[in-house]
């Protein structure tokens, strides 16, 4: 059994390679843990996210341990979960896109729905004590108005969303007829300069580096009017690794309790760089989605009564951060609002952007908790 002969506390992520897996290890690194992460096998590296971080294996200063593995093959998800024996295991592997998943809805319902189940059995069937964490979605309430809490009636409007309410509702039945220790956090949009591309926030942010680079002319957008609850990822898996230390396990949302609308985060971001954004966004049908979720905005109350998470860090703060990392991406001098607001915000212990800003690699975090 895990647990009692060990000093160092084990964690298993998988996703590792994503936004959130990233930030993730970063964070449980800094807090002494040995981590370990699935990873698929693709034909190019997929690892870059996580690049910075990794060690060889045979340096004894290593913490960071990569297994390959996919969360739809039980039989990998168990050998890693034996070999491991995680304190902790985050399940973040996901096909997280909501468009994508109405194109391969069958894909996404394995990936971001039975693969937490996969996990949960492997768990229960090998007997080790791991506390486990589903990466739930505020897309899970969809239709239902805001604000939306513990309490909100789920109500999907994509693929993605019925397939995490699957994962939500496993992940509980594990927690009542087993006695796991087995969370959801639901998380509402979250977002980084390692967002990746194709998600609202980084495709537009990345659209102004290159505009002012004079690399792009313009910007091709779907549905302008929804509204969606943004905050900045670091902040969100520092409330992962918080719902995890709660002794009792339970489901909390995580949001910032602010909403803006898709127009009004293209308006600070290009404002930011003195453009106007009506001059370079044109609308394209393929972005407009079958059935769209108009309007998420968390009440967050429960996670900061109970687990202490208050989220600093806001849109339109959020943006100048990605929009100064994706200026530098370009070769740009950016207006460098970004660097001041994390340090504000007690956010420097956030590897990527110190690095981007100052050019200089962190090898000592503070503790992000
Ligand atoms: P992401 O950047 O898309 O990362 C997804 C991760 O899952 C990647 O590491 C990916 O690996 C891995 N993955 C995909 N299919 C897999 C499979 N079959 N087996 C094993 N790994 C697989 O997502 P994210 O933004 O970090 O989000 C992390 C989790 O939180 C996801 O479950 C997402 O649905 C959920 N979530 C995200 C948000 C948000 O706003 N970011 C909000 C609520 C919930 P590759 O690198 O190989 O593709
Ligand atoms: O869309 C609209 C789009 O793809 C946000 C995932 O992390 O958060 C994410 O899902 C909004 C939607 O994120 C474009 O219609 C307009 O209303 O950035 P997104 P999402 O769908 O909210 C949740 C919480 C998750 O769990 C998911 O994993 O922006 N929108 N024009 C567009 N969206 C995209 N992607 N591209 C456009 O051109």
């Amino acid at each position: 059994m895990n647990g009692a002969k060990r000093m160092t506390k084990v964690a298993l992520i998988t996703g590792i390679t994503g936004q959130d897996g990233s930030y993730l290890a970063e964070c449980l690194l800094s807090l002494g843990y040995e981590v370990h992460g699935m990873i698929r096998k693709a034909s190019t590296f997929n690892t870059a996210r996580i690049d910075h971080l990794y060690k060889d294996p045979h340096d004894p200063e290593a913490k960071l341990f990569l297994h390959y593995g996919d969360i739809t093959d039980s039989a990998s998800v168990t050998r890693i979960l034996e070999d491991v024996e995680p304190d902790e295991a985050y399940n973040l592997a996901a096909q997280s896109h909501v468009r994508v998943s109405f194109d391969m809805p069958v894909y996404t319902g394995q990936v971001s729905g039975i693969g937490t189940a996969c996990m949960l059995e492997s768990i229960r069937k090998s007997d080790i004590n791991t506390r486990f964490y589903q990466a739930s979605s505020s897309e899970m309430f969809g239709f239902s108005p805001p604000p939306q809490n513990e309490q909100t009636r789920f109500h999907p409007r994509s693929p993605y969303a019925a397939a995490k309410i699957y994962a939500y509702w496993i992940t509980v039945n594990y927690r009542e007829a087993y006695g796991l220790h087995a969370s959801n956090g639901i998380l509402f949009n979250h977002e980084s300069p390692r967002r990746g591309e194709t998600f609202v926030t980084r495709k537009i942010t990345r659209a102004v580096a290159r505009i002012v680079a004079g690399t792009q002319d313009k910007l091709y957008l779907g549905n302008l009017k929804a509204k969606r609850d943004w905050g900045y990822a670091p902040e969100y898996v520092v409330g992962m690794v918080h719902i995890l230390k709660h002794n009792t396990p339970d489901d909390f949302v995580l949001g910032t309790g602010t909403s803006n609308s898709v127009e009004e985060f293209l308006r600070f971001s290009f404002e930011y760089v003195g453009l106007d954004w009506n001059d370079y966004v044109e609308i394209d049908s393929r972005y407009l989605r079958p059935a769209e979720v108009e309007n998420l905005q968390a009440d967050p109350s429960k996670a900061r009564s109970t687990i202490g998470w208050n989220p600093k860090v806001l849109a339109p703060e959020l943006a100048k951060v990605m929009i100064d990392c994706d200026m530098f991406r370009c070769g740009l001098k950016p207006p460098d609002e970004g660097r001041e607001i994390l340090t504000r915000c007690g956010l420097d212990w956030v590897v990527e952007p110190i690095k981007e800003f100052t050019g200089q690699e962190v090898t000592t975090w503070r503790n992000p908790t």
